[in-house]
């Protein structure tokens, strides 16, 4: 990457995802969090990075696409490259065409793909733009994005409210196809709920496509023999973790910040389409 990143041009011909910077902090994880996270010491430090102030939409991943990045192995972990061949994988699952995402769709998540395939766009725009190590964020630093240094319930303070966030609407316990709770049905444009963005100034946190993250679903602080050994008791120890819920999501419990899902990184639909994820680095980190 190193090599392939010094002659190259600035990235004014691709759409860069927007982000938001969040100082670098020593934070105290309130015991409520930490019952969530496996191995997480009551006071983490994170560095100061930058975050993707929305999910990653159609519009930006339809470059890596055109760019030919399901195309060259050099983007891609040995394992993701082995799914997209064994799959061939060559655009998101659903877009209709193998190339393109449907009209009209240009800011809605990308969603329906896979964690290498979110990993491999990382690398891909991190040839691209080489200012920053463009990866998917921790779940840390994803829940601190989300919720503040207070680690409030909502990215908006603790009331739960169905208004600031697009998830499964449901009237009398059943799903409402007219979307007429929070004006949504399937996926929105990214950014449609300004008054459901963090304190930081993402948006989408809760719901819309659910996010991945960086981090094994299971594998915090384990020695190589305890995680071999715990992946034979146990294989959905082979998860990633995805947050945040979707639009498919129909419970407030199962939207909140703090609750950790996840799946095999090889997996792109998990309910629907519903899985996509947005950008993180470490600020001052480059690969020279
Ligand atoms: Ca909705
Ligand atoms: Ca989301």
């Amino acid at each position: 990457m190193g090599g392939l990143c010094e002659s190259q041009p600035a990235p004014s011909d691709i759409h860069i995802p927007a982000t938001v910077i969040v100082p670098g902090t020593d934070c105290i994880i309130p015991e409520r969090v930490r019952q969530g996270l496996p191995e997480c010491p009551p006071r983490v430090s994170l560095p100061t990075y930058g975050i993707g102030k929305y999910e990653v939409t159609n519009e930006e991943y339809l470059d890596f696409v055109q760019a030919g990045g399901y195309q060259v192995e050099e983007f891609w972990s040995p394992e993701g490259w082995y799914y997209r061949q064994k799959n061939n994988w060559t655009a998101p699952i659903n877009w209709p065409f193998k190339h393109v995402y449907r009209q009209r769709q240009e800011k809605m998540p990308v969603a329906g793909i896979s964690w290498y395939e979110a990993q491999a766009y990382c690398c891909w725009l991190t040839y691209k733009d080489p200012t920053h190590v463009y990866r998917l964020p921790t779940e840390l630093e994803w829940l601190y994005a989300a919720t503040g240094p207070d680690f409030t319930a909502w990215p908006w303070g603790d009331e739960w409210d169905p208004k600031r966030c697009n998830s499964c609407d449901r009237l009398n316990n059943s799903w409402d196809p007219s979307g007429e709770i929070d004006g949504f049905k399937p996926l929105a444009p990214a950014g449609s709920f300004e008054n459901g963005k963090s304190r930081f100034g993402c948006y989408d946190m809760v719901g819309n496509a659910e996010e991945w993250c960086l981090d094994w679903y299971n594998r915090h602080g384990m020695s190589e023999i305890d995680l071999a050994r715990k992946i034979l008791e146990d294989p959905h120890d082979l998860y990633k973790v995805c947050r945040g819920g979707s639009w498919i999501t129909v419970r407030p419990e199962n939207l909140l910040p703090s609750r950790r899902a996840g799946t095999y990184p090889f997996v792109r639909r998990i309910f629907f389409d519903s899985t996509g994820f947005r950008v993180c680095y470490t600020v001052g980190q480059t690969l020279k």
